[in-house]
């Protein structure tokens, strides 16, 4: 692969003041390889352990960040494999300095095993629980869900994949084979500071617009290249920063062919020029690299923050391109000939079922996402709100019937939020009273509501008054900063 000096000029204006360490890994004309993060299959064995850890990260190869991570890893955590059919018992042991829940983001347990912030783990403690899973394959993911600690947490790398699978890719003609052709890339933005250290130090317009960076992060890791075959690949983006909305697209001009949204497959792949992923949604693409080119995945400025002046571009110091529509490289595409061909065209069908649920006598609410303006900004003082409230532990915010779907209609005020709801997963019936965009036509936890979105919402896992499932934006500024509600199932 042969990178131009335009090419190396444009990743610079990406990344900033920090780009000296990718520009010099690319120069050398191969880039050094992207890992997949370690896979941890629970498959067999029915069960899995996470033991959450401190640990030292050198992100730019310039000065050693403190991160948090599982396991082996020093930041994020393994790729959790679960069956779609399947009780798997879960240990989440805490070796940190203070407690944190974790949240299995998407997953359709009920509130006592969500792992919200009514769960948490004290340091030295462990955390046992069963989770009955059935629910279609899809990529999820986990989290830290603690209260007012969210984003703190999980800037520092508390977080991980999951593969929900029922092991029956190679029959739906997808690529299945772990980091070759099936590649998760959690996605992240990490403010680095002149010295290459990772810095978290929300200010003012942080808190209120969200807390962006200028160095993207792919598995933790800053200007890698993926080494991909020469055939169909297949691409699980997981967007796991506190805040930015990336704009994906192939640089060289080819589509992203769709095939699952958040909680789960499509019917038929959707063809996208671009896919917008706000904070804790997913996607599956595939990407067509028959003809053997090399090509970048890369983000333009969304609009809703270019919206808002480009105020989620304005990183302090160091700047992701000083035009907040400047596009920026998220990862290099070099197709290695070595490597097996397993897939060579797209499937024509992947044969899953489009939500269409029944609203005929649904309950209907209505959620105001509320971003604060002016005076008092203090982190975790009720600055954000839904309806005029700010989150608080010991209040329910509403109870829901088990086995029915409601109708809500959520505004969003100054910019996009993404909207997530623990326990169920939705269909989007409209986005701003028009059609809903192709992104959002699956089963979906997540939806970046920029203006107004109305959805329909299955429920059918139970959560008590003391373990309520929560509702919130996934902007996790927000979410710490009171944009969050909770419910109860019965
Ligand atoms: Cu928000």
């Amino acid at each position: 692969m042969t990178l131009t000096r335009r090419d190396l000029i444009a990743g610079a204006g990406a990344a900033g003041f920090v780009a000296a360490l990718p520009m010099a890994a690319w120069s050398q004309g191969r880039g050094t390889a992207l890992q997949m993060p370690p896979l941890l299959d629970a498959t067999s064995s029915g069960a899995f352990e996470l033991v959450a850890r401190t640990g030292v990260t050198d992100f730019l190869g310039r000065a050693p960040s403190s991160t948090w991570g599982f396991n082996d890893q020093t930041f994020l955590g393994p790729i959790l494999r679960l069956g779609t059919d399947q009780t798997v018992n879960a240990s989440v042991i805490n070796n940190l300095p203070e407690p944190f829940a974790l949240h299995w983001h998407g997953l359709l347990v009920p509130g006592s095993a969500d792992g919200g912030p009514h769960l948490p783990i004290s340091p030295s403690k462990t955390w046992t629980v069963d989770l009955n899973i059935n629910q279609p394959p899809a990529t999820l993911w986990y989290h830290s869900h603690t209260h007012l600690r969210t984003a703190d947490h999980v800037q520092k790398g508390l977080a991980g994949g999951i593969h929900l699978t029922d092991g029956r890719d190679d029959a739906r003609g997808l690529p299945s084979d772990y980091g070759i052709d099936d590649l998760t890339l959690i996605i992240q933005d990490r403010r680095f500071d002149r010295g290459g250290r990772m810095v978290y130090d929300p200010g003012v317009h942080d808190e209120m617009m969200g807390f962006t960076g200028n160095v993207i992060l792919v598995n933790g890791q800053a200007g890698r290249v993926a080494a991909v075959p020469r055939g169909i690949i297949r691409l699980r983006l997981l967007n796991g920063s506190n805040a930015r909305v990336y704009d994906l697209a192939s640089r060289a001009g080819k589509s992203l062919h769709l095939i699952a949204t958040d909680s789960g497959f499509l019917d038929r792949p959707r063809a996208l020029d671009s896919l917008r992923l706000a904070p804790g949604e997913r996607a599956e693409v595939l990407v067509d690299l028959t003809n053997g080119r090399d090509d970048v995945l890369v983000s333009g400025a969304n609009q809703s923050v270019a919206m808002m002046g480009g105020g989620g571009m304005m990183g302090r110091g160091g700047t992701m391109g000083s035009a907040p529509q400047e596009r920026f490289d998220i990862l290099p595409l070099r197709v290695d000939t070595s490597l097996a061909v397993r897939i060579d065209r797209l499937p024509e069908s992947i044969g899953a079922t489009m939500p269409d649920l029944d609203t005929r006598n649904a309950v209907r609410r209505d959620f105001s996402l509320q971003t604060g303006m002016g005076g008092m900004m203090v982190r975790g003082r009720s600055f954000h709100s839904i309806n005029g409230h700010s989150f608080e532990m010991n209040r329910l915010n509403f109870t829901a019937k088990r086995g029915t779907t409601e109708i809500w209609t959520i505004d969003g005020q100054m910019m996009g939020h993404p909207f997530h709801i623990h326990g169920a997963m939705f269909q989007v019936l409209s986005e701003n009273g028009g059609p809903v965009s192709p992104r959002n036509l699956g089963w979906k936890d997540t939806v970046l509501v920029d203006g107004r979105a109305q959805i329909a919402v299955r429920f059918d896992q139970a959560a008590s008054a003391e373990k309520p499932f929560m509702f919130h934006c996934h902007i996790l500024e927000h979410e710490d900063g009171g944009m969050m509600g909770q419910f109860n199932v019965v």
